[in-house]
This record gives C-alpha cells, structure tokens and sequence, in this order.
C-alpha cells in the first residue's frame, strides 16, 4: 500500500452463494481522478447479489457495492469540482470518452463492463487489498460496502439536500433505474396506463415516477404481499398478485379489453418479461430492467409484437446521474417521490440478514450504515 492509505472495515464477498465476510482490508489514497468518501449508507442491490453468486463474472475476493453515499474526505489532485466535506451520492462509471459518453447516455457507455464490473479500475488497479494480497474493487467505480471507498470522479454526483445521507444511496441505482425508465425512457404521458413487474426498489421507483408523471393507472404485479402493500403506498393504483391470478388477463380487464400504454419488467425471470409484453396494447411500450444470467431466453408471441409492440431494454434508467439524482431530490422536496418510506438500515455488520430480509421480501430497499458515519 502507497504511504497514506487507511485500515477500512469492509463486507467482502469471498465465494458465489456464501455470506459476505466482513473485516478489515487496506485502501490506497485516492489517484489523481478519484476521491476518497466516507460513506455514511449503501444500499443492497440485487446487481450486488448476482455478482457474488457469479451471474456476471466478478472476480472474488471483492468489496461490492455501488448504491453507497457520504461525504468527501480527499480529492486527487486532479479533481477540481469537489470538496472535502462534500454530501455526495454515488452512481455508476463510465469512461467519458466514447460516443454513448459524448452524447449524453453514459449508461450505455463502451467501456460499461470495465468501468463496472472488473472489479478492478480499467487500467487493471484495485485499490484494496489484504496483507499481500489484492481484493478486487473499483466495482462501479465505488466498491462502497466499506466505511471508506476511493471513488472514480464519474462515479460522484454532489447532492445539496438535508435528508440524512444514509437514505441517498439508493438514488444512484435501483431507484433511479425504475424511475429514469418511466421519465426518461418511457416518457409515459399524463393519464396513460401503465404496469410495473415486479415490487422491489425498481419496481416502486417507477410506480413513484409513473404518479409523478400523472399516468392514470399504474398497476403493479408481484408475489409478496407486503411489498404489493408497499407499492401500494407510494401509489400504486391497482395490485395483482401473480401468485394466485393471470395478470394479462387482470391488466386487460383493467383496461378495456386493449392493454396497457407502457409495462416496466423489473423482476429479471422471463416468464414475467412474456407478460410485461402480453399485456401491452398495440403501440404499447415494454422497458426491461431487470438483469437474467447471461444466456436466459424468453418465447414471445410475434403475431402480438407485429402490431406495434415494442421491447427495449434500459440500463440504469437512462440516466445522466449529475442531472437525473438531483431532479429525484427535488421531486422527494415536493412530496413526489417518498422513497424513504421503502428504505431500512442495518449496521454494515449485519449484511447478510439484510439480504435474507430483501430475498424473503419483507424488506424492500435494505442500506447498510456505517459505524462512525456521518448522520
Ligand atoms: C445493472 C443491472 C445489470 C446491467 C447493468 C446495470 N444495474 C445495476 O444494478
Ligand atoms: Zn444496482
């Protein structure tokens, strides 16, 4: 470790499908484009989960995490737009550089996988590591499952807001992947119809966007009942339990007999991706979010998508995170998007039953708080 670097307590994943350890690891000082924070939450987010168990080939041991927000402590001598003490949110990386960069979408970025989940920085660094031996990092550009993180410039969006920290996390991912698609992808206009898949982060996000939008009926499918009640009170307009009903045929009734305007896939199982596409009216739009293991293949009616039908899929809700997290902020300020009400915290000790509330679905949006932290 470079002279100036510091003892973190982190929640490292050290094998597919076992609980995250959580212990003591090094942190280098930031580089010149990066800075250090002192996290104050992180949310968990299924992205996390899938990584661990080796979905998308991150390699172990690594510190995960990239829904972390805090406030800055160092910046490297090249940052010049960001000051210690900072509050800041922390999002994904992207490179800058390329087309999808330079024209404003960097969450389709060239360089998204390595810039994400290399866990390493792109030039193959990892900031972390124990004893002799590296730990990966860098995991959107943040790695925040740790008290401190050094963090790529692109990674932070300063935030000026007196919400306690610890509940901003989650704006840097889930929440604004399931908003983002309904504001800025779907663009769903005011008294459309629309059904959100799936009643976790992503799934409440774009129901509070979808009122916020003004849409007419937002209608959200789930298997758990409490997070359906959840949905419901951020303003879900109608709840269908999939379990125990055929939500195409619910969502036609609701609507007619045509079909929903938009439909949101937020669960990643493809047998609600058919849905989210059976449910739509002719013209009508389906936005998937949720991530399947690479390889996962889903059967589609072509006779219902020749009519107009469309399918696209969204990564982090098409969001410019400097831009679209404040608008999220200023939303909240206007009572518009409550997402405190779906957020609890546990002490980063307790990771692994926060993922055991989120899997069991009692808990919708868990943030790990960090002993120390700032409030
Ligand atoms: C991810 C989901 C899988 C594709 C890349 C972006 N978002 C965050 O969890
Ligand atoms: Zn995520």
């Amino acid at each position: 470790m470079k002279p100036g670097g510091r003892t973190v307590t982190a929640a490292v994943a050290v094998a597919a499908h076992r609980p995250f350890s959580v212990r003591d690891v090094e942190l280098e000082q930031p580089r010149h484009d990066e800075v250090l924070v002192r996290m104050a939450g992180t949310g968990i987010c299924h992205t996390d989960l899938i990584c661990r168990d080796q979905w998308f080939p991150v390699p172990l041991p690594a510190v995960l995490g990239h829904e972390g927000a805090g406030v800055v402590e160092e910046t490297g001598t090249g940052v010049h737009d960001l000051d210690p003490g900072d509050r800041v949110v922390l999002s994904f990386n992207s490179c800058g550089g390329c087309r999808a960069c330079a024209s404003g979408r960097p969450a389709y970025c060239a360089g998204f996988l390595a810039h994400n989940f290399a866990g390493t920085r792109p030039d193959g660094s990892t900031p972390l590591r124990e004893g002799q031996l590296p730990v990966h990092g860098a995991f959107f550009g943040q790695s925040s499952f740790a008290g401190h993180a050094v963090v790529a410039r692109r990674s932070v969006v300063k935030v000026d807001t007196h919400l306690p920290l610890e509940l901003l996390g989650p704006l840097g991912c889930g929440l604004q992947t399931g908003a983002g698609a309904v504001l800025n992808s779907l663009r769903c206009e005011p008294g459309s119809s629309i059904a959100v898949f799936g009643a976790g982060a992503v799934g409440c996000g774009a129901v509070m966007a979808a009122v916020a939008a003004g849409c007419a009926t937002v209608a959200v499918v789930g298997r758990n009942a409490s997070r359906l009640s959840r949905a419901k009170s951020v303003g879900a307009t109608h709840t269908i339990d999939a379990t125990d009903t055929d939500p195409v045929a619910e969502l036609r009734a609701l609507t007619g007999g045509l079909g929903v305007d938009y439909s949101v896939e937020a669960t990643g199982a493809p047998q609600m991706l058919r849905r989210a596409v059976d449910c739509l009216a002719q013209e009508g739009i389906c936005g998937l979010l949720g991530a399947a293991a690479p390889g996962t293949e889903v059967a589609l009616d072509m006779s219902g998508l020749l009519f107009g039908r469309q399918v696209r899929g969204i990564v982090e809700g098409d969001s410019t995170p400097s831009v679209f997290i404040p608008a999220l902020l200023d939303l909240y300020r206007r009572g518009r998007f409550p997402f405190d009400r779906l957020i609890s915290l546990y002490p980063l000790g307790q990771i692994n039953r926060a993922v055991a509330d989120m899997r069991d679905g009692h808990v919708v949006k868990p943030v790990l708080t960090f002993l120390g932290g700032p409030a």
